[in-house]
């Protein structure tokens, strides 16, 4: 025979229960926690990545608006010494003045803050053809090419200049103060000279002596890759869209200063005595940029173009010879 209860077990045993059903509860409640959470997480990615493909497909939009201007019609191009860009017009659009030229372009040709639906996408066009091809420059090119740069100090210069020229050549030749893979192969990393052509300009920081701060420059310095290309294969670069560092270290600062005035007094057209060919370049970089406005999700690509048959006053072909969408590329620094 069980004897009843006595009222204080009674009341132990109840407590125990709410005890037991206070620790389901908060158990209860992580777990409740805890899906809420990851689900968030996981629409939050969702969404990431919903937004980063549109920034991206934005930034896609802007690489065909900046093609589409590029096979124009055109007859000459200018600079907007303010921005570094270049535009294009034909002799029949733009106003006879060309200090207003710039606001014409900025005004008819729109690259940014272009809206679609929903997103922004921008670009931006550079010449590479008014840039120092590398791969052609001589020692002399280099040597002018770094003291502009402000590696005056002519050993320092000198190891710079011929580590250049023995990683683009195909001996294994030290130069006089160069470097062949005998050093590259002894480095933590070992790598090898590519004994060619440089493929991109950021190969150069590959190269014995280049730093990051000589190749990316600082505000107040431009740096080797504001005044370098890698693309086409022009053996001086064209005056009409050089930056004036560039123009410095190709034909001394007294030219230098004159080409500037004469690009700043008049309207280089075909119809001043110059070729279309002459006048426009060949190799452009352009710079897309997609965004969705509320989140600031941001995308960029920077393609290399070559820009065919222009010359003959018809539509051109465009041909994308570099594609990097991968990286966040800053944009080349504006060098007055
Ligand atoms: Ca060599």
């Amino acid at each position: 025979m069980t004897s009843p209860m006595t009222p204080a077990k009674a009341r132990a045993e109840e407590g125990i229960a709410l005890l037991v059903i206070l620790l389901l509860l908060t158990v209860l409640l992580l777990m409740a926690f805890e899906f809420a959470f990851t689900s968030r997480t996981e629409v939050d990615m969702a969404g990431n990545y919903r937004d980063s493909t549109r920034a991206y497909y934005l930034a896609l939009a802007a690489i065909d608006e900046a093609i589409r201007e590029l096979a124009e019609p055109a007859d000459f191009c200018f600079r907007d010494e303010e921005t570094g860009e270049v535009y294009f017009a034909r002799n029949t659009d733009p106003p006879e003045r060309v200090d207003s030229l710039v606001d014409w372009a900025r005004e008819n040709r729109q690259r940014r803050g272009l809206e679609l639906d929903g997103g922004i996408y921008s670009y931006s066009i550079r010449d590479e053809d008014g840039l120092i091809q590398i791969n052609r420059a001589d020692r002399e090119g280099l040597v002018q090419l770094l003291d502009v740069l402000g590696v005056q100090i002519g050993t320092e210069r000198d190891e710079i200049v011929d580590a250049i020229l023995d990683w683009r050549d195909l001996d294994d030749l030290r130069g006089l103060n160069g470097a062949e893979d005998e050093f590259y192969n002894n480095l933590e990393i070992p790598y090898s000279t590519r004994g060619a052509r440089f493929e991109t300009p950021e190969e150069l920081l590959m190269v014995r002596g280049i730093t990051p701060e000589l190749f990316y420059g600082s505000d107040s310095q431009p740096g080797l890759r504001d005044l370098i290309t890698v693309w086409g294969n022009q053996r001086t670069p064209n005056r009409f869209t050089a930056p004036i560092p560039v123009l410095i270290a190709t034909h001394g600062e007294l030219e230098a200063d004159q080409i500037r005035i004469r690009r700043e007094d008049a309207p280089l057209t075909s119809g001043h005595g110059r070729s279309r060919r002459e006048v426009l370049s060949s190799y452009y970089t352009i710079l897309a940029e997609g965004q969705i406005a509320q989140n600031r999700v941001y995308r960029q690509i920077r393609a290399v173009v070559q820009v065919i048959g222009r010359g003959g006053g018809g539509a051109a072909t465009v041909q994308v010879i570099h594609w990097d969408d991968a990286a966040a590329v800053p944009p080349r620094r504006v060098i007055p």
